[in-house]
């Protein structure tokens, strides 16, 4: 294949080894935010994962959480169980994950993190991820996800 970003290509291999098959797709105008991927793709913003990277307690955890829903960040303390839950900063974030703010994958992190995961995400047929840049994103069932990641379902949401 020509053209794929390496970050991208991180990301499908990362898939590859958890047994998903994704097909990444590119935007030149930009995924960046939930609602940019949202207006790029043509879905819904609900349908969105945002992977938010959090500290709860000094561990660095991953929250999947629904584009049209925002993080309450002491429901991710308790379900992480912690006391203490904040954003950590960019370059955290690149550190933990290898990937920028508004690219990070569900997947395929430098660190492997504990994912917690919102709910709402279950109730589509698709959602769409980041593919590792502000401009790449791939679509999955969310069921598959939540399997792939081990990570924990349970309310997230404010
Ligand atoms: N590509 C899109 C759609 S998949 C995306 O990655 N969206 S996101 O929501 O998952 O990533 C952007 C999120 O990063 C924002 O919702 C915000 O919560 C978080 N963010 C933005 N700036 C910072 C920052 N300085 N430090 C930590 N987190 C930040």
């Amino acid at each position: 294949m020509t053209g794929v970003h390496a970050n991208v290509q991180r990301v499908i291999e990362a898939a590859a080894l958890l047994g998903l098959d994704i097909e990444p797709r590119t935007f030149p105008d930009g995924t960046r935010t939930a609602q940019e991927a949202a207006d790029a793709i043509g879905v819904e913003l609900g349908q969105i994962v945002k992977s938010l990277i959090f500290g709860v307690d000094g561990e660095v955890v991953l929250a999947y959480v629904s584009g049209s829903n925002q993080l309450d960040e002491s429901k991710l303390a308790v379900a992480a169980g912690g006391a203490m839950c904040q954003r950590v900063d960019a370059e955290v974030v690149r550190s933990t994950t290898g990937f920028p703010i508004g690219g990070v994958p569900p997947f395929g992190h430098l660190t492997p993190l504990r994912i917690f995961i919102d709910p709402d995400l279950l109730q589509y047929d698709e959602v769409w991820a980041a593919a590792g840049t502000w401009h790449d994103v791939f679509g999955i069932e969310p069921q598959k996800l939540v399997g792939a990641s081990g990570g924990v379902v349970t309310d997230l949401k404010r």
